[in-house]
This record gives structure tokens, C-alpha cells and sequence, in this order.
């Protein structure tokens, strides 16, 4: 599966640091080491508290790819800001993330193709936050619609069923793997699904097993990526092992170190 470091992000104190004082170090240092833990790609988010997100996330996809060659996952809301990094930008590219309104579709999908991006798009709009999954599925659907509609390779399409807090949402957990699980039934070829990980654990006092558990779960349901922690180990093994559960891995003694060398 894919998986994306979630710690270049503005949310972080030492990262929301790094920023305002443009240290390239610190960030750099936090992208070699989620590579060296396994990571696949990389988020890149300036923070909810960001005064100048354009230029400054321009400066983080610079300073980022001096490091690395990985695929950089342009975290914002705001098109002009995944506009600032994707034309900075020199490896490959993830948009995260396009809604499921109008606007925002005819925007960021001619953008992706332009760029040749994969595209995360979330299923939520300016209606609010979905309920359930009859909610969920409709507005995946109206993604995948417009992706088809502009020839948008669909393949190249995350959906992302937004990750609840297990302890605000309890009941809708499960709604939300069963979306995984349908979502891939929406089109043939089939979109790609992928969570925002930690979510689930916000405020909770055992964040590493709710995620690692979750992930499993969610593994089985058919999930092809996830925006995570890279260097919590546990959580690493536990989607690895999942994997080789379910026969994505192949299985020698070691795959844990195989896969930690690859
Ligand atoms: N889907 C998509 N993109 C996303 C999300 C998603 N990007 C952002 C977020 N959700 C995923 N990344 C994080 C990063 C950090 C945390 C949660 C998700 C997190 N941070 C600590 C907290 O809030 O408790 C902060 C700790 C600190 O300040 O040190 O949990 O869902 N497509």
C-alpha cells in the first residue's frame, strides 16, 4: 500500500516553528526520516495557522525535494496553494485534496491532468461533513463522475471517506470502512481509497493501538493508502503484516525486514 508521512505539517509545533523561521534543516530532517521509515510519499501542509501559505508552501516543496525524490502530497484546501507547490515542484505529485463541489472539481481535476498528479478527493462538501455512508457513497460519486466526465484517469483517484474521531464518532467508525469497501464497487476501472489515519485517535489516550487497529480493519476492507506516522514502528508492522495476511506480501521469515530494506 501507499503510505504517506503525515508529520511536514504546520499543526506540528516544531514544524509550525520551522516554518515562520524558515529552518530547512528541521524540515529536511523530518522528511529523511520518515523515508528512511517507509514512507512512500510525503504530505506537505503549511498548518491551520499559516499566514502566507503560498509562498511558504513553495518553500517546503523546495526545501523538501533537496532531500527527496519521493512523491510530495500537496495538503491544502485552498487551489492556489496546490497551485504554488505543484509548479515548484519537480518530483511527482499527490493533490490533497479536491471536495465534492462543483467549483472546486472544475479547478483542481484539469489541474491534476495538467501536472499529471494522482488526485485525493475527499467526500465531503460545502453541505458539511457526511453522516453515513449512503452520504459517503453519493458524494464519491459525484467525484468520480467529474473525474470521468474530464477524462480524468480514475485509477489515479484516492477516495478518502473522512476519518472520523473514534471518540466524537464512535458509531459511524464502521460506516466509514464499509465505505472503503464500496467504494471500490462505484466504476471499472475502480478508484483507489486512502484515509487521513491519525484522525481516528484525535483525543483519545492510546493513539498507536486505535490507529494500528483501525488501519488493519481498514487494510481489510481494501484500502490502497494512508496518510500516517511512518515512524511509529508498531503501526509500520501491523500494516505490513495485514498485508501479508491478505497475500499482498510474499511471505519469508524475515518479510519484516525484507520490506524495511526495499
Ligand atoms: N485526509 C486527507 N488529508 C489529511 C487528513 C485526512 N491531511 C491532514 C490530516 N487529515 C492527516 N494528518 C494528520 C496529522 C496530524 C494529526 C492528525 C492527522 C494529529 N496531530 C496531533 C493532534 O492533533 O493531536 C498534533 C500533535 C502535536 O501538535 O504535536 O493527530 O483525513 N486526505
Amino acid at each position: 500500500m501507499l503510505i504517506i508521512g503525515e508529520l511536514i505539517n504546520g499543526m506540528y509545533q516544531n514544524i509550525g516553528s520551522a516554518l515562520k523561521e524558515k529552518n530547512k534543516v528541521e524540515i529536511q530532517k523530518c522528511a529523511k526520516e520518515q523515508v528512511e521509515a517507509g514512507a512512500d510519499a510525503l504530505d506537505v501542509n503549511c498548518g491551520p495557522g499559516c499566514k502566507n501559505p503560498v509562498s511558504d508552501m513553495q518553500w517546503l516543496v523546495e526545501v523538501i525535494q533537496e532531500v527527496t525524490d519521493k512523491p510530495l502530497a500537496l495538503d491544502s484546501s485552498k487551489p492556489q496553494v496546490i497551485e504554488a507547490g505543484l509548479k515548484a515542484l519537480k518530483n511527482k505529485a499527490i493533490i490533497n485534496s479536491v471536495t465534492a463541489d462543483v467549483e472546486k472539481l472544475a479547478v483542481l481535476v484539469p489541474l491534476a491532468k495538467k501536472y499529471s498528479a494522482k488526485l485525493i478527493g475527499l467526500t465531503i462538501s460545502a453541505k458539511g461533513i457526511p453522516q453515513n455512508k449512503d452520504q459517503r457513497l453519493e458524494l464519491a460519486a459525484t467525484i468520480v463522475a467529474a473525474c470521468a466526465e474530464q477524462e480524468f484517469n480514475i485509477e489515479d483517484l484516492y477516495l478518502d471517506p473522512i476519518v472520523l474521531p473514534v471518540n466524537v464518532a464512535q458509531a459511524q467508525i464502521k460506516d466509514i470502512l464499509e465505505s472503503i469497501r464500496e467504494f471500490k464497487i462505484i466504476s471499472e476501472p475502480s478508484p483507489k481509497t486512502i484515509v487521513g489515519l491519525s484522525n481516528v485517535s484525535q483525543g483519545t489516550s492510546v493513539r498507536s493501538l486505535i490507529n494500528r487497529t483501525f488501519l488493519v480493519e481498514a487494510i481489510a476492507c481494501g484500502l490502497d493508502a494512508a496518510i500516517l506516522d511512518p515512524k511509529d514502528s508498531d503501526l509500520m508492522d501491523a500494516a505490513i503484516t495485514a498485508e501479508l495476511i491478505l497475500n499482498k506480501q510474499i511471505y519469508c521469515d524475515s518479510y519484516l525486514q525484507a520490506y524495511r530494506k526495499k
